[in-house]
């Protein structure tokens, strides 16, 4: 290999460890923001085919919350970062550390009936018990009757089926749910990347006005993944910055007719993501993200794009100046990978 893509191997290799393990990031780490080249190319996503195995973990927080975690006593809300490329299988093994049944059931991915997640088909996991969920995904492709197939390529999610409700109404409210991106071979892999969730009217089940902050620096290749559960239907608007509505939020090029947003609606159990140059055309800031629902909005569902100069300063914010007394959050909490240590 030449050594830019050797030095930018080892850069992602780092980040990746420095980013912590509650994100399980199955596509190949990208070039990190100190890449030695400004204009070097962005990684991509290699083919897939792959076999995976991982441990999830259902758990009781201290706090009444529920979470997954990828080991014992490290659940978040949201649960870990799950990400595979099309044509990939993965086995979870699941263990319920709880006192009441829970399960795992996916969006958007391909799995039979056994492992659906659900209590009518018994593929709930009693307390303390185990059971491995498998999920496939495929390539798109044409069928023998000459239609298009899609491929398993999106941003999904995973959620809990069973707690309080057969539709687990409970598990779900209380943080049982996390991100699964299938990407296609080839799709530009991002350099950050963070999980909003609105769940009711909170976001990852952060209280009002203590919303999630998501930190990157100017340049940098940053992807945001939205699911909404609850009861509400909600509007992700992302000041300063724009996606395109379509499977990955980029444009193929100039004849790319996908429609150009800054705001999208989004009910129960949708999802979708996009990857954005934080401060293109628009530069460093503390850039609101928010539900545009304007009574929601009021509530407190409103957080921060923090995008800092290479130097790290964000010009005009002052933390302890926060219009909404929002200074003590964690700002890690939410961010994908970065629930422990941080
Ligand atoms: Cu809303």
């Amino acid at each position: 290999m030449d050594r830019r893509s050797f030095t930018r191997r080892v850069l992602s290799g780092s980040a990746v460890a420095a980013t912590g393990a509650a994100s399980l990031s199955l596509a190949a780490a990208p070039g990190a923001s100190g890449a030695p080249s400004a204009v070097a190319a962005p990684g991509t996503a290699p083919a897939g085919g792959r076999v995976r195995h991982l441990r999830l973990y259902a758990e009781k927080l201290s706090d009444g919350r529920m979470g997954y975690g990828l080991e014992r006593g490290a659940a978040s809300v949201p649960g870990p970062l799950i990400e595979l490329v099309e044509g990939d299988t993965l086995h979870i093994e699941f263990e319920n550390t709880m006192d009441v049944p829970v399960s795992l059931h996916v969006h958007g991915v391909d799995y039979d009936i056994a492992n659906d997640g659900t209590r009518l088909s018994r593929s709930h996991v009693e307390p303390g018990a185990t059971r491995t969920y498998t999920w496939r995904t495929h390539l798109p492709g044409r069928r023998a009757d000459g239609t298009w197939r899609p491929g398993s390529a999106g941003y999904w999610h995973y959620h809990d089926h069973v707690v309080g409700t057969d539709h687990g109404t409970v598990g779900i409210r209380k943080g049982l749910y996390g991100p699964l991106v299938v990407r296609r071979k080839g799709d530009i892999l991002p350099e950050k990347q963070f999980t909003v969730v609105f769940n009711d009217m909170t976001i990852n089940n952060r209280p009002g006005h203590a919303s999630p902050d998501f930190r990157a620096t100017v340049g940098e290749r940053v992807e945001m993944i939205v699911i909404t559960h609850g009861e509400y239907y909600h509007t992700f608007h992302l000041h300063g910055h724009r996606w395109a509505d379509n499977r990955t939020g980029l444009l193929a090029g100039p004849d790319d007719v996908s429609r150009v947003i800054d705001n999208k609606i989004t009910g129960p159990a949708d999802s979708f993501g996009f990857q954005i140059i934080a401060g293109e055309n628009a530069g460093a800031g503390a850039w609101m993200y928010h539900c545009h629902v304007q009574s929601h909005s009021d509530m407190g569902m409103a957080g921060l794009f923090l995008v800092a100069k290479p130097d790290g300063t964000i010009p005009g914010y002052d933390p302890h100046h926060a219009s909404d007394a929002r200074a003590e959050r964690a700002p890690s909490e939410g961010k994908a990978g970065g629930h422990r240590g941080h």
